[in-house]
């Protein structure tokens, strides 16, 4: 079927990650399903239905880790699918579409602000944090304690391959955070001058293993060790339903290029680059996940699950 341009570029952008973080990626997979409904080229309810099908589908072909991907077009196709009796003409078909989509967005953008809020509770005048990669969450729990007054430092890991914590250097600087870029392996360096490690999350386990960025684990690790707190900062639909019926989050391995110079490396006799992308970091090096229901340790993860999606019939949320 025919795809609108500005569909697939969205998809596009989703896959090079021009778009990225898992927060935007969502938001993201829902302003193409809305862009999809404005932008139709077809206007029978049959072939309107197949049509998002598809676009829903393409969509969850982009990256497969992010668990809030499938979710943001499962809260809009789920909602769609059960409405479908009582579309009346195809045009209330596309509004349905278009009101969904917004309503996730909304909602999106809600749940950031209030895990800042939330999170910002938890910490203290004077404390020296450390972050990982790029999590909108996570720096909106910095800048939410920040502008309460609390006089903070943060370290910033450059995180590479793709170097995501420049971004976040940069916002937090900006916004007058004093921060301390350091590269990846000198987290172990540090962890002794930080109060506290705050990431966030590109997936969730019913058993509260959280995905996020590659080198997390080792993080976590490291001030496990230090007795250095760790917070995660994640929405409810970073939380993986599949995870509940024994599925396993797929980890995304990226091109080989990312790391190294493909030139350099054709100069290389017997070596091969692996380059995944995330990695898990079991319960019992997470402190607390901050949702915007509120503050869970790890292990209860099933509820904010149990929550949002009831006991899961694996079934149906492999339909798309
Ligand atoms: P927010 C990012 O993945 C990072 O792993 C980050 O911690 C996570 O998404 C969550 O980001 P990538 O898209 O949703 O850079 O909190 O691979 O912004």
């Amino acid at each position: 079927m025919e795809i609108p341009k500005t569909v697939k570029t969205i998809a596009e952008d989703i896959k090079t990650m021009k778009i990225r973080g898992a927060g935007r990626i969502a938001r993201a997979a829902a302003q193409a399903l809305k862009i999809a409904a404005e932008e139709s080229p077809y206007n029978t309810p049959n072939e309107f239905k197949d049509y998002i099908k598809q676009v829903a589908y393409l969509l969850l072909h982009t990256r497969p880790t992010a668990v809030s991907l499938p979710n943001a077009v499962r809260y809009i196709i789920k909602r769609f699918v059960k409405e479908l009796p009582n579309f009346a003409t195809f045009n209330d078909m596309r509004e349905f579409i278009i009101t969904t989509a917004d309503n996730f967005i909304k909602r999106s953008e809600q749940a950031v602000a209030r895990i800042g809020e939330i999170g910002a509770r938890r910490i203290r005048d004077g404390d020296v944090l450390l972050t990982h990669c790029n999590s909108s969450a996570a720096i909106s729990v910095i800048l939410t304690a920040f502008r309460q007054g609390k006089s903070i430092e943060v370290y910033a890991t450059e995180t590479r391959p793709r170097f995501q914590g420049h971004i976040t250097a940069k916002t937090l600087g900006n916004a007058g955070v004093p921060v301390t870029l350091i590269c990846d392996n000198a987290v172990r360096y540090f962890m002794n001058e930080i109060d506290k490690v705050i990431v966030g999350a590109d997936a969730i386990a019913a058993n509260g293993a959280v995905v996020n960025k590659i080198g997390t684990s080792v993080i976590a690790l490291s001030a496990h060790e230090a007795r250095t707190r760790v917070y995660v900062a994640a929405e409810s639909y970073k939380f993986s339903p599949e995870t509940m019926a024994g599925e396993l989050i797929p980890i995304e391995e990226r091109s080989p290029s990312e790391v190294i110079n493909p030139k350099k490396l054709a100069e290389m006799k017997n070596v091969k680059v692996r380059n995944p992308a995330f990695d898990i970091t079991p319960p019992e090096y997470i402190d607390v996940i901050v949702t915007e229901k509120g503050i869970i340790p790890p292990q209860a993860a099933i509820i904010i699950l149990q929550e949002e999606f009831g006991w899961v019939d694996i079934s149906d949320l492999l339909e798309f």
